[in-house]
């Protein structure tokens, strides 16, 4: 048993890669400062793997931002619109990511259902691929210089095709294919001896067509006399029909995520005796940050081994999605850290579990039980256990509607915003005073307090009917809930990219949820204190919560989602007895983590929308829900989103906006709904004709009466100066457009 790594996080310890690229950007650091930082993060990864002893070592899983960008760029996929800025090699790369005034960037997506967001390539019939391997050498170049010999990492030519957009693109799969072949070539002159291309795009459903082109590609590239070796690795979950496909090509390693994927041992099984390939097996989960069960983890790759000429060990991904280092992490609690895993001690499970299987040691440790007697709420179990269907309804739309609207007295369009308004540098500062303990309770709540009463009047004066508190108080929508709940841990250092110099510290769910005390009662009750419009609470909704956690393993997610509903529930009701009249509980993961094949979307999808039904309907029928989703199109769930039985639903599409009014109405949906009007992704002000356009087409789509004015998305990275603006032309809009 060998043993290897997917990936290794790009970001350093201490997140030194966001400070020198962000650095950068404001132009205090040069490109050869900035090239410095990336050398010696790289060198510290790979010194980090050899001295544990991995036996094959990845290169090219560095990025300056993401690496399907990468990977465009090493096939010369850089569209017109910025090669034509005449900019150096390293500002085009960074105009693609982030865009500039003359280009508009690359469109930001999620990263399969992980909460890494990549960039997509842009592929019509008349992009012109060309092999640029710089990138993929040099970085091979400079570990052979330290002694290192590595395996360069590329996206393969076909995931990288069914992930990009435009006109057809995967019909391009024989010239690109040309351009890998031209990289192999090059990267085999240099010594190269195996390179490692991602084929993830095929453990979701896949044509028979899409199937044949894999088989197809890795044949040509199988056919080249002069090659690097090479290994294929797919995760996120089971290959499915593709691996067959696979196996039919001279591929000499195929890698199989066996976590996510645990039907890819049957696959395996059935396609028979794989003389002379390797099978690398993901036995360590890369997504998560548990230890590994060791003893069983040997058990399967020695059923891997049965089945194989030879066998390696390693992650089922990339370890770009968990923390770096949990020795970083001084004050969790012994117990948990004791079962806890990150980047670099999964680095060690993975040699441990090579060694196993090559030597046949039998003395692997048993992992601690997964959760103490102390993680346990036996109340919040038996309010569980003792749930009726009842608890998951509220009544009849109509009625309930009618009830809000006596209780509300809105006009038709009304107006409101997401949720936050912007994060200034002060509240930021304020924040982590308070943390630091520099600043006391008692300043710290005058500061956050004198913060939403801004905010406040702002909207009052700026004509808005539904008010929102501003969350100053707020880091991170799950983060913020996860610090206040039981069953939740933070880390300090766990930081994880998201998109670019971007990163998360997701919380850590390991034991039974329950709610100590009210968790956003204080905030809203005061904002509502000082206006007579309505101000709606803000929470975040059970599956986000999950999505953006690390949850624990030992049982289904429904019933952790359960129990993070129960506490939203009884924030619910503290709030409507304070005296709210509208709640929003935001679900913006809820596309998100749909899972990848269609077969197992019914059963997702059921939970998800029967925990938030759980967390919303405790509430009397005056009392409106609101719901929120953004980061993704929603066409596929949208019959889904009808389930929740939200009140209103305010929603960001990344397509034409109103064309989810359209795709809402052939379902029958017939409550509230808020297109989003103002893209806050940009800094762009819409101008007021603009906003009125888009109200007069969503009028056309939905009864005036049950449509809502908003920009589509929090206003958290926004300027005031921004806000303002846009948030005027919004409600003068709405004015213009309820008077015609
Ligand atoms: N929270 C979490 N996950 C998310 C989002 C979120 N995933 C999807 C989307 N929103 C990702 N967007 C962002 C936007 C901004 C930042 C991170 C993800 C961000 N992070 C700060 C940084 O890197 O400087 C750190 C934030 C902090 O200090 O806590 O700006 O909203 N969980
Ligand atoms: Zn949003």
């Amino acid at each position: 048993g060998q043993s290897t790594v997917l990936g290794y996080p790009r970001i350093g310890s201490h997140r030194e890669w966001k400070k020198a690229v962000e650095a950068y950007w404001a132009g205090t650091l040069d490109a050869a400062g900035l090239e410095d930082v990336a050398a010696g993060l790289r060198a510290e990864v790979w010194r980090t793997l050899r001295d544990a002893r991995l036996d094959a070592i990845p290169s090219n899983t560095f990025s300056y931002y993401d690496h399907m960008l990468d990977t465009a760029v090493a096939v010369g996929a850089v569209p017109r619109r910025f090669a034509r800025l005449g900019l150096g090699h390293l500002d085009t790369y960074f105009a693609m990511a982030r865009g500039v005034d003359a280009a508009p960037a690359l469109e930001l997506t999620k990263w399969f259902d992980t909460n890494y967001h990549y960039l997509v390539p842009e592929i019509d019939p008349d992009t012109v691929f060309a092999a640029n391997p710089a990138k993929a050498l040099g970085e091979y170049a400079q570990a052979r210089d330290l002694g290192i010999t590595t395996r360069p990492v590329l996206v393969g030519p076909a995931t990288f095709l069914l992930l990009a957009k435009g006109d057809d693109p995967f019909a391009r799969l024989d010239d690109l294919v040309d351009t890998y072949a031209r990289i192999l070539t090059a990267l085999a002159d240099a010594g190269v001896a195996w390179i490692q291309l991602d084929e993830p795009a095929y453990v979701a459903d896949r044509t028979p067509a899409e199937i044949d082109g894999l088989r197809h590609a890795y044949r040509r590239l199988g056919e080249l006399p002069h090659r690097p070796r090479i290994f294929v690795a797919t995760y996120f979950g089971d290959l499915g029909d593709a691996l067959p496909a696979l196996l039919d090509t001279p591929v000499e390693a195929v890698g199989l995520d066996l976590v996510a994927g645990p039907g890819n041992l049957h696959r395996l099984a059935a396609a028979g005796p794989l003389r002379g390939r390797t099978v690398v097996a993901g036995l360590v989960d890369g997504r998560n940050i548990w230890r590994t069960d060791l003893r069983a983890a040997v058990a399967a790759g020695a059923t891997v081994g049965g089945l194989a000429d030879h066998v390696a060990v390693s992650t089922s991904c990339s370890l770009l999605h968990v923390p770096v280092d949990l020795s970083a992490e001084t004050s969790l609690d012994p117990e948990l850290s004791a079962r806890l895993a990150f980047a670099r001690q999964k680095v060690d499970e993975v040699v441990l579990l090579g060694r196993a299987l090559r030597d046949g040691t039998t003395s692997l440790p048993a992992p601690p039980p997964s959760v103490p007697p102390a993680w346990r709420h036996d109340d919040v179990r038996g309010r569980l256990a003792a749930l009726r269907p009842t608890d998951r309804h509220r009544g009849d739309y109509a009625e309930r509607a009618a009830r809000q609207q006596e209780r509300l007295g809105l006009p038709d369009l009304p107006t409101t915003t997401i949720g936050s308004f912007p994060q200034t540098t002060e509240l930021r500062r304020a924040r982590a005073a308070h943390r630091a303990g520099t600043l006391d309770d008692a300043g710290y709540t005058q500061r956050m307090r004198a913060e939403v009463e801004q905010v406040i009047r702002l909207q009052e004066r700026l004509g808005l009917d539904v008010l929102v508190h501003g969350e100053p108080e707020r880091n991170d929508m799950v983060q913020y809930f996860g610090e206040q709940l039981d069953g939740f841990a933070a880390t300090t250092h766990g930081w994880v990219q998201s998109y670019g110099s971007r990163c998360v510290r997701p919380p850590i769910i390991h034991g039974d949820v329950a709610r100590r005390a009210p968790m956003t009662v204080e905030w809203s009750t005061y904002a509502q204190s000082l206006t007579d419009r309505p101000v709606k609470g803000m929470l975040t909704g059970p599956v986000t919560i999950l999505a953006w956690s690390f949850v624990r393993t030992d049982q289904p997610l429904a019933d952790t989602a359960d129990q993070v509903a129960l506490a939203l529930r009884d924030e619910c009701r503290d709030l409507e007895a304070a005296g709210i009249r509208i709640i929003q509980v935001d679900e913006p993961a809820l596309r998100e983590t749909l899972p990848l094949r269609r077969a197992d979307q019914t059963a997702y999808l059921d939970w998800a929308v029967n925990a938030f039904r759980l967390a919303t309907s405790g509430v009397a029928d005056d009392t409106q829900i609101h719901t929120h989703l953004c980061y993704s199109e929603f066409g596929e769930v949208i019959t889904a989103i009808d389930a929740l039985d939200a009140d209103v639903t305010s929603i960001e599409a990344s397509r034409s906006k109103m064309e989810i009014l359209d795709d809402l109405a052939a379902i029958g949906y017939r409550r509230g709904v808020g297109p989003g009007v103002w893209d806050i992704h940009s800094p762009r002000i819409p101008p007021h004709d603009e906003v009125v356009d888009a109200l007069h087409r969503a009028v056309a789509a939905v009864p005036a009466r049950r449509l809502w004015v908003n920009p589509d998305c929090g206003l958290k990275t926004r300027t005031y100066a921004e806000v303002e603006a846009s948030l005027r032309h919004l409600v003068a809009a709405a004015i213009e457009v309820r008077r015609s």
